[in-house]
C-alpha cells in the first residue's frame, strides 16, 4: 500500500478539485461505487492491483477508507490501456462483496450435503488423497492426478500449484488453451517459432494495413479500441473479417462478412491470388519457405470462383480484398480467437500465416501477427524441475483426460476452473463424477460444486497480492488491501500447504508471493532482469523477458536478426502432422458440408459479449447482469422469415447434441442462415438475466488435433409460441 494520507491531506486535495485543479485528471470510479468525501478520522489510503478478466490486464488504482477498498479506477500511465478500465473490471468489488459468495470450505457428506469444515481439515484432507493415491501406485500415480489451471488469481498460485502437482508426481495440467487460443499458438509456433503475437500492439501504428480477422478488438479488449483509432488516425486502412457486426465495425474501412468457419478457403485463395499476380519476392519467399514450389499447387483450386461459393462473399469483395494485400506495403494480422474454434482452424492459421509470410509480412517494422493471448511467460517448468528434478512424463491434453476419468483412471482432481468450457459440458460432468476425489477452488455454488468432494473458497482481487501477465507480456503487481472473508485463502497459500504435507523435502518454502517471485527469479533465467520493485513501480509492470537487471525492455518484432525462431529459421509449407493448405474444408457438423445434417440446417454460432467475462463470475454480478439479455437467439430477418419467427418468440434452438430455450432477436448483425447467442450464462447464475443452460451443453464434443470445436455446427429452430 502506498501513500498514505491523513484527513488534512485529503481535505487539501479536496479543495484542489472544488477549485477544478486537479479536476481533468482525477480518475473516473465505478458508477455506484464512488469515492465517499472523508469524514472525521477517516484513514484514506490508496493501493494497486489489475484486473484479473482479459489479457488487457488493466491496472487500477485503489482507494480504501479505514482499509476497505471503496473504488478502482484505471491507473493513469499504463502504456497499454492509455489508463482506461472496463465494467467487467470494475464489478470486481461487487464480486467480493456478493452475498452468495462462499468463505469456508466445505466437504460433501456421503448424503450428497455439504458440510462447513475448517482451512487445517481441508488442507489434510487433500494431501491424504495424493498420499493415498501414491502409496496405492507409486511410480503411475503421477498419471491419476491432474488439474485444471487456475489462470485468474495470480502467476505465484500458478506457480505454487504446479509444485503441488509435481509433488504428488502429475504433471497433468491443463490450461484454457485447447478451449482458447491454442490452434493460433501452435502455429505461430510451428511456423515461426514464437506460440504468441510476433508484435506488441503498438505496432499497428506503424502498418499500413491492420486486418481483424474475426478479432473483435472493440468487444473483447474494449481498452485497445484506442489502438485502432490511433492507427486510423494515422492513415493505417482497417480491414475487418467476422460473419457478425459488432462494435469493432464502426471502427474498420471495410468488413467482409463471410460465413462462420469458411476462412481458410479465403486465406488460401489470398496465397493462390498473390502467386498468381507475383505479388511476392520470389528470392526472398523461397528462402523464408521449406516446401515454396508445392504452394501454387496446393492453393490451386482456391480461385476467386470457389472462394465466393464457399465462404459467401461476393466475387468483387473477394477481389478487392486480394488487391488491397497484394498492393499494402506493410501489413498487421490479428488473429481473433474463434479462428482456433473449428476442428478447421488449423488449416485457416497455417493459410493466413503463409499469406504473411508469402507478402514479406513477417519479418520488419508494421509487419507480424498479433494474437488474443494470456501472455503466459515461461520458465515454469525450470523452477520446478529445479526442485523436484526433470520428469519424462508427457503431458496429457484434455481429451485423454477425460477418457482416463471415463474408465475411472483418474483419482485426484484439482478443478481450478469451470469444467463448462468444453463442449458437450454434460458428458463432461459426467466422466467427472467417476472421479473419486475432486476439489474445487471458486467462490460460488456454481456447476463445478456438482461435481466437486472439496470446496475450497478463494480470494479475489485487492484480498491478495500477487503477479498478474496480459497480451504484451507484461508482468504486473496487485498489493493485498484487504483481509478477505472468512477462511478464503489464496490458491498459492492453499497448494502450498498441501504440497508440503505430500513432500516436505523437496516442497519450497515461502511465505508469501513476493518471496516466491524472489525465488523465481534468482532461479529461471529469463527472469533475472524483471526486478520486482522496478515492476511494482511502473503503472504497467514489466514486459518479460529481462536477462539481467537495468536491461531495456524489448518492444519490436520478435524476429530481431531478421530470421524466425524455428530451429532452420523457415517456415513450412507442409507440415507432416499439420497437413497442407490443400485439405481445407468445412468444420465437423457444418450444414453443406460432409457430415451436415439436413435436419440442422442453420450454422449456429455463439461467443463473447461485451460486459462479461467467459462462464462463471461476472454471472454473480448485479450490475453487468443490466447489460446482460439472457439467452438470445439473433437470426436475419430473412431467416426470421422463413421460419415464421418474430422479435421476442420463445424458441428453442437444437442441435444433434442437445436444446435449450431461448428469446429471438431478428437482426442485421449476422447472416441469414445463421444464429448467434451469447456464451456467458449459467444455469446456477442467481440473477434471472444471466440464468440459462450454458451453451457447452449443446454443442458436440468435436475436436482435431489441437482445439475443441465452439462453432459452427448446423442447428434449428422450434417456435415455442404457436407450437
Ligand atoms: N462456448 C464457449 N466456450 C468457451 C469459450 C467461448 O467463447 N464459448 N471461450 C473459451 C475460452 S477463450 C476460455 S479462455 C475458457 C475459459 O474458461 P474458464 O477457464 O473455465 O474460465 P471461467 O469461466 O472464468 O472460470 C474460472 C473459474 O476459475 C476459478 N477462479 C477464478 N478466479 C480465481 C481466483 O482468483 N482464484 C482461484 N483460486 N480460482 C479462481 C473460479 O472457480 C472461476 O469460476 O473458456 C472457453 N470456452
Ligand atoms: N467481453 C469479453 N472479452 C473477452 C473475454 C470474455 O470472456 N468477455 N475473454 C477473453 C479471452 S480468454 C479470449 S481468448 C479473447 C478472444 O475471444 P474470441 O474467441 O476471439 O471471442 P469470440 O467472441 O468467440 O469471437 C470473436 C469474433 O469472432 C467472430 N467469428 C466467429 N466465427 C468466425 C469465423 O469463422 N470467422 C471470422 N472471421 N470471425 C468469426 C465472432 O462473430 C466474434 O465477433 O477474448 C478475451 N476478451
Ligand atoms: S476485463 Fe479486460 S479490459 Fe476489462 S478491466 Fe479487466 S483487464 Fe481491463
Ligand atoms: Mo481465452
Amino acid at each position: 500500500m502506498k501513500e498514505s494520507c491523513s484527513r488534512r491531506t485529503f481535505l487539501k486535495l479536496g479543495a484542489a478539485l472544488v477549485s477544478g485543479g486537479v479536476a481533468a485528471s482525477a480518475p473516473r470510479a465505478a458508477s455506484g461505487m464512488g469515492f465517499r468525501p472523508a469524514v472525521a478520522d477517516d484513514v484514506v489510503t490508496t493501493g494497486r492491483g489489475y484486473c484479473p478478466f482479459c489479457q488487457v490486464r488493466c491496472t487500477y488504482e485503489a482507494r480504501l477508507r479505514n482499509g476497505r477498498v471503496e473504488s478502482l479506477s484505471g491507473l493513469v500511465g499504463n502504456r497499454w490501456t492509455g489508463g482506461a478500465m472496463c465494467p467487467k473490471g470494475l464489478s470486481i468489488l461487487e464480486l467480493m462483496r456478493s452475498p452468495e459468495r462462499l468463505t469456508h470450505p466445505l466437504r460433501r457428506l456421503p448424503s450428497g450435503q455439504w458440510e462447513r469444515i475448517s482451512y487445517q481439515d481441508a488442507v489434510e484432507l487433500t494431501a491424504e488423497r495424493l498420499l493415498a493415491c501414491m502409496r496405492a501406485h507409486g511410480d503411475k500415480a503421477g498419471d491419476r492426478v491432474a488439474m485444471t489451471m487456475p489462470l485468474w488469481d495470480c502467476r505465484e498460485s500458478e506457480i505454487a500449484a504446479l509444485l503441488a502437482l509435481r509433488a504428488a508426481g502429475s504433471v497433468h495440467a491443463m490450461p484454457p488453451g485447447e478451449s482458447c487460443v491454442s490452434s493460433a499458438s501452435n502455429m505461430l509456433g510451428d511456423m515461426l517459432g514464437v506460440y504468441s503475437g510476433t508484435v506488441k500492439v503498438h505496432e499497428v501504428l506503424k502498418t499500413q494495413t491492420l486486418v481483424l480477422w474475426g478479432a473483435n478488438v472493440a468487444e473483447l479488449y474494449p481498452p485497445y479500441s484506442r489502438w485502432l483509432a490511433q492507427a486510423a488516425a494515422r492513415g493505417v486502412r482497417i480491414i475487418y473479417i467476422d460473419p457478425r457486426t459488432t462494435r469493432t465495425s464502426a471502427l474498420a474501412h471495410t468488413q467482409l462478412r463471410p460465413r462462420p468457419g469458411t476462412d481458410g478457403a479465403l486465406a488460401a485463395g489470398a496465397l493462390r491470388a498473390i502467386l498468381a499476380g507475383g505479388a511476392y519476392d520470389p528470392e526472398q519467399a523461397r528462402a523464408l519457405l521449406d516446401g515454396f514450389d508445392q504452394l501454387a499447387g496446393d492453393v490451386e483450386r482456391y480461385t476467386p470462383e470457389m472462394v465466393s461459393a464457399a465462404t459467401g462473399l461476393g466475387l468483387e469483395e473477394t477481389r478487392a480484398f486480394y488487391d488491397a494485400l497484394a498492393k499494402s506495403p506493410r501489413t498487421i494480422v490479428w488473429l481473433g480467437g474463434s479462428l482456433s474454434r473449428y476442428t478447421n482452424g488449423i488449416t485457416t492459421l497455417r493459410a493466413i500465416i503463409l499469406a504473411q509470410a508469402l507478402r514479406g509480412n513477417v519479418i520488419g517494422e508494421g509487419r507480424g501477427l498479433l494474437t488474443f493471448q494470456s501472455g503466459k511467460p515461461d520458465g515454469d517448468e525450470e523452477f520446478v524441475d529445479h526442485f523436484f528434478g526433470p520428469t519424462q512424463r508427457r503431458k496429457m491434453n484434455f481429451r485423454r483426460l477425460r477418457s482416463a476419468m471415463r474408465r475411472g483412471n483418474l483419482d485426484v482432481l484439482f478443478l481450478n476452473s469451470s469444467y463448462r468450457r468444453y463442449p458437450d459440458a454434460k458428458g463432461t460432468l459426467a466422466d467427472l463424477k467417476k472421479i473419486p476425489f475432486i476439489a474445487h477452488m471458486g467462490f460460488f455454488m456454481t456447476e463445478e460444486c456438482e461435481a466437486a468432494h472439496l470446496f475450497i473458497p478463494a480470494t479475489f482481487g485487492p484480498e491478495s497480492a500477487g503477479t498478474g501477465y496480459g497480451n504484451e507480456q507484461q508482468v504486473v503487481w496487485r498489493d493485498q488491501l484487504e483481509t478477505p472473508p472468512g477462511e478464503c485463502v489464496p490458491g498459492w497459500r492453499f497448494y502450498r500447504d498441501v504440497g508440503r504435507l505430500v513432500d516436505p523435502r523437496r516442497y519450497p518454502d515461502f511465505a508469501d508471493p513476493e518471496d516466491l517471485y524472489r525465488q523465481f527469479a534468482a532461479v529461471v533465467p529469463s527472469w533475472k532482469g524483471m526486478d520486482l520493485d522496478a515492476l511494482r513501480a511502473s503503472p504497467d509492470g514489466l514486459v518479460w523477458p529481462l536477462y539481467a537487471r537495468g536491461d531495456a525492455e524489448r518492444l519490436d518484432c520478435v524476429f530481431r536478426d531478421g530470421r524466425l525462431l524455428t530451429p532452420d529459421g523457415r517456415m513450412k509449407v507442409v507440415d507432416g502432422l499439420f497437413g497442407r493448405v490443400s485439405e481445407w474444408d468445412y468444420p465437423r457438423g457444418y450444414p453443406g458440408g460432409k457430415d451436415g445434417s439436413a435436419e440442422f440446417p442453420l450454422v449456429l454460432l455463439q461467443g463473447k459479449v461485451l460486459w462479461h467475462w467467459q462462464q462463471t463470475l461476472t454471472n454473480f454480478s448485479p450490475s453487468l447482469a443490466e447489460f446482460s439479455a439472457g439467452r438470445l437467439v439473433a437470426v436475419h430477418p430473412e431467416t426470421a422469415r422463413a421460419y415464421g419467427l418474430r422479435q421476442g418468440d420463445r424458441v428453442m434452438l437444437e442441435t444433434s447434441a442437445g436444446a435449450l430455450e431461448g428469446w429471438v432477436d431478428v437482426s442485421e448483425t449476422v447472416l441469414p442462415g445463421m444464429v448467434f447467442t451469447p456464451s456467458h450464462l449459467g444455469a446456477t447464475a442467481p440473477l434471472e438475466r444471466n440464468r440459462g443452460e450454458h451453451i457447452n451443453t449443446i454443442l458436440p464434443n468435436y475436436w482435431d488435433r489441437i482445439s475443441c470445436q465452439h462453432n459452427g455446427v448446423g442447428c434449428r429452430l422450434r417456435s415455442l409460441e404457436r407450437a
